[in-house]
């Protein structure tokens, strides 16, 4: 196999903290994704979308003068088939992670699950509207919580198996989107049947036009946008409480050199909170100073952090390309896991310090790990059991090396907290920001999600494009790993927007007082950014559809198959997406790719690209937030209206030093 030159810590990275392990890794000839990356040339055909595999007359080939598969099928056909497949697979991910939230509700309610329990009575009453559950009785007296906790579970549960019709969700959709999907026969069903559905047609010899594959893939995708994923939300919020803001703090800094450390990485917030739980259980910090630590740290890596942080304040050690990179400080005592992103290299890296890796999930197991199941049952029970593993390892700990790098941040801007900021207890709502889009103050709104991806330089793209957003007065949203490199970055506390922000993004955070880059949640919270976008285009002044609002999503750092299912679900319900960071897994096909762009604008009015550059995604997505604020009618945009009053002596503090800075903008200095 060919082999590249390996990339220099800094080529590697943009994040001083991860660079600082990169160089330690290269003193411990400790090998990473970023090494493996490096070593591993991508195959040129099967990135490209041009490979096809899915019966044994092949592999087959799409190069040179090859035109057709052995069974006749044709380049468009493969690389439809192939992209379809991946979407189908993001999808049952979030998916079925959405599902067991809904059976960990009904564990609770039915009294088997004593750990948990409803901690947002008020979101239950809401989604029960939306699932047709009465929480009243004949009577009108109301029902018991419990009783209208386990018919939710259920009603959440028959979405996935639905027979007849289609998913209840899609009435949170403005109208017009609705009729859309109902006249194109995109609007999903069942969400277990479209993804069996999408499985089914790209299996041999089945649904054999492009474009036809590509409309199952958009309602496949719905079926996570609009079912899986905003199940997953709803029930979790039920089960752990709508986010509101809490303050917490990022980066590998976060890690303790005199307490126990513990990692949690995956996706499902359902043994995350019991470790939350255990962690500050008086017996076990104790335990913990038994073996000579001071305490207990927490701290999360991917989705499960971007959980636990939301509802708990709990740090984040850092996004998914810092999972071995967390280990190599070796400060972990345990790195506990569940679902996706999890990468089997934990194992090699843990067997070189004291640290244990830990899987509980019945779904995934990794060769050399310690397996501790997770049952809902004895949920805090299991999660003392981790934690006092975890503590037992703490007299092995070797030198440590925790780079002394953390940001502040301010998460957990819930759809319902967005209202309550800006419109307040009584009338909350998003007229403001939409007040402020159409005055021209905020230009538009850039959804910021995503993974990383070691082919790329960790965070570059994030960085780069987050900053040029903001600069230009756009309001950016974020989910992911996306929002972790952002709350790295420093983006997410409200003093970013004195600093980062144009004019009129500045005005509205300082007056709201919320930073400019929102943290959403998880991967499976892009629901979250559905719900809001649906609301801006009911309330008045932006059109009628989310097609017609001034707003761009984007994956720039993406790898996961869940990102490409997102991104067909916000492009079926009207958005722009781009997913950066190369050409993309169709690249090879000039008519897959017109399908995605052009054939699925005329579609559903949102249209798919994949951009390699930053600066490209970045002018890209400013041009349609300006065609789109043009075709409402709205004002041209123009930085130099905004920022005269009280603004303009923040052009002159802006370059001071800090010190003078915090002066001049605290002590109450004048220009
Ligand atoms: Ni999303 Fe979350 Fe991160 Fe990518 Fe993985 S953690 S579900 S897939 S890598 S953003």
């Amino acid at each position: 196999m060919a082999k590249k030159k390996g990339r220099t810590p800094e080529e590697t990275s943009r994040d001083p903290a991860a660079v600082a392990i990169l160089e330690l890794a290269c003193e411990l000839e400790a090998e990473t994704a970023f090494a493996r990356a490096d070593a591993i040339v991508p195959c040129n055909i099967g990135s490209q979308g041009l490979c096809c595999k899915h019966c044994a007359m092949g592999p087959c080939r799409l190069v040179g003068t090859v035109e057709r598969g052995v069974c006749g099928a044709t380049i468009s056909t493969i690389a439809a088939r192939n992209f379809a497949r991946s979407v189908a697979a993001g999808a049952a991910a979030h998916s079925d992670h959405g599902r067991d939230l809904a059976y960990t509700l009904l564990e609770a309610a039915e009294g088997h699950a004593p750990d948990y329990g409803v901690s947002d009575p008020f979101k239950l009453a809401e989604v029960a509207g939306y699932l047709e559950v009465p929480t009243r009785d004949e009577t009108g007296a109301t029902r018991p919580l419990g009783e209208v906790a386990r018919d939710v579970a259920l009603a959440a549960l028959k979405e996935f198996g639905r027979t007849h019709g289609t998913l209840l969700y899609l009435k949170r959709a403005p109208i017009k989107r609705q009729r859309i999907w109902h006249e194109l026969g995109i609007a999903p069903r069942g969400i277990d049947r479209e993804v069996v559905e999408l499985l089914h047609r790209t299996n041999i010899g089945n649904d054999q036009d492009p474009d036809h594959i590509l409309d199952q893939a958009m309602r496949c995708a719905l079926a996570d946008g609009w079912g899986g994923s905003m199940l997953a939300t709803d029930l979790t919020d039920i089960l752990f409480g709508t986010p509101a803001p809490v303050y917490s703090q990022a980066n590998l800094g976060v890690l303790s050199k005199d307490k126990v450390n513990i990692i949690i990485h995956g996706h499902e917030p359902t043994l995350s909170e019991m470790i939350v739980a255990a962690s500050q259980d008086p017996a076990l910090i104790e335990y913990a100073k038994s073996k000579g630590a001071q305490g207990i740290q927490l701290a999360g890596i991917c989705c499960t952090a971007n959980e636990t942080l939301m509802r708990e304040g709990v740090p984040l050690a850092g996004n998914f390309l810092m999972q071995e990179l967390a280990i190599l400080t070796g400060a972990v005592e345990a790195i506990v896991v569940d679902v996706q992103c999890i990468f089997e290299g934990l194992v090699p890296i843990a067997q070189r310090f004291h640290t244990e890796v830990i899987t509980t999930s019945p779904k995934a197991r990794v060769v050399g790990a310690t397996h501790i199941q997770f049952d809902e049952r004895r949920a805090l029970e299991i999660a003392r059991e981790i934690v006092r593993r975890a503590i037992d390892r703490f007299p092995l700990r070797g030198e440590t090396h925790i780079p002394d790098i953390r940001s502040q941040l301010i998460p957990g801007f819930s759809h319902e907290y967005i209202d309550y900021a800006l419109g307040g207890v009584y009338r909350g709502s998003l007229r403001p920001l939409n007040d402020a889009i159409i005055a021209g103050r905020i230009r538009g709104v850039v959804a910021n999600i995503g993974c990383n991806n070691p082919r790329v330089c960790h965070d570059s793209l994030h960085q780069y494009v987050v900053t040029e957003f903001l600069k230009n007065d756009i309001l950016v949203v974020e989910t992911g790993c996306g929002a972790i490199a952002s709350a790295k970055q420093g983006y997410m506390t409200p003093q970013a927007a004195l600093e980062v922000a144009g004019p009129g993004l500045r005005e509205v955070c300082e007056t709201v007082g919320i930073p400019p880059v929102l943290h959403m949640g998880a991967c499976v919270d892009n629901s979250r950014i559905l719900t809001v976008l649906s609301q801006m285009a009911s309330e008045t002044g932006l059109g009628e559809d989310i097609s017609d609002i001034p707003a761009v999503g984007m994956a720039p750092e993406w790898m996961s198959e869940k990102a490409l299912a997102i991104a067909t679900y916000c492009v079926a319900s009207g958005a722009y997406v781009i997913l950066g960071g190369s050409s993309g897994p169709v690249s090879g096909c000039e008519e897959v790719l017109r399908l995605m762009s052009e054939g699925w604008e005329k579609k559903v009015g949102g249209r798919l690209e994949f951009v390699e550059d930053g600066e490209e995604i970045v002018r890209r997505a400013i041009a349609h937030i300006d065609r789109k604020r043009a075709a409402l009618g709205l004002p041209e945009y123009d930085a130099r209206k905004w920022g005269r009053s009280g603004d303009r002596r923040m052009s002159y503090i802006l370059e001071l030093p800090f010190e003078e800075r915090i002066e001049a903008v605290y002590g109450g200095r004048r220009s």
